[in-house]
């Protein structure tokens, strides 16, 4: 009867601990995100003191990041890359990357308060790239962004 028990506990143990990896290991996998997600850089469309800017109106990102635009007061504003001012090659990665374009490298008009837009740099050539609202580009309402490499 002693030999059984003797036996047997290590048994029970072994079995719970093996019940609990097993449950772990699922846990910790799915916590795990698959691809880390790339930084996003946030830059506000605004209306202020009669002024239309892009805030900041410099920014600097590396290749893989996502810009989001916001329309955060006096919209509808648009994000509209200059294709003579942005690096060679950007044109047709820029083009893929921005959805509903309204026009060659010009997104959307954003209408709503507080709707964005974002655009991906995965895979955009390093350099300047400058960009306008359509709208307000006569009054001023021009930015540049940096890619790194
Ligand atoms: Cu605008």
């Amino acid at each position: 009867m002693k030999l059984i028990a003797i036996v047997l506990v290590p048994l029970l143990f072994a079995c719970g601990g093996d019940k609990g990896g097993s449950a772990g290991a699922p846990a910790t996998q799915a916590a795990a995100p698959a691809v880390p997600a790339a930084p996003v850089h946030d830059v506000h469309m605004v209306l202020v003191n009669k002024k239309y800017r892009f805030e900041p109106a410099n920014i600097t990102i590396k290749a893989g990041d996502v810009v989001r635009w916001i329309n955060t007061s006096g919209g509808p504003h648009n994000v509209a890359f200059k294709k003579d001012r942005i690096p060679a090659g950007a044109r047709d990665v820029l083009n893929a990357a921005m959805k509903q374009r309204v026009l060659d490298l010009a997104g959307p008009y954003l209408k709503d308060p507080e709707a964005s837009y974002s655009v991906s740099f995965a895979g955009a050539p390093a350099g300047t790239y400058a960009y306008a609202c359509l709208p307000h580009e006569p009054m001023g309402m021009v930015a540049t962004l940096t890619v790194k490499p």
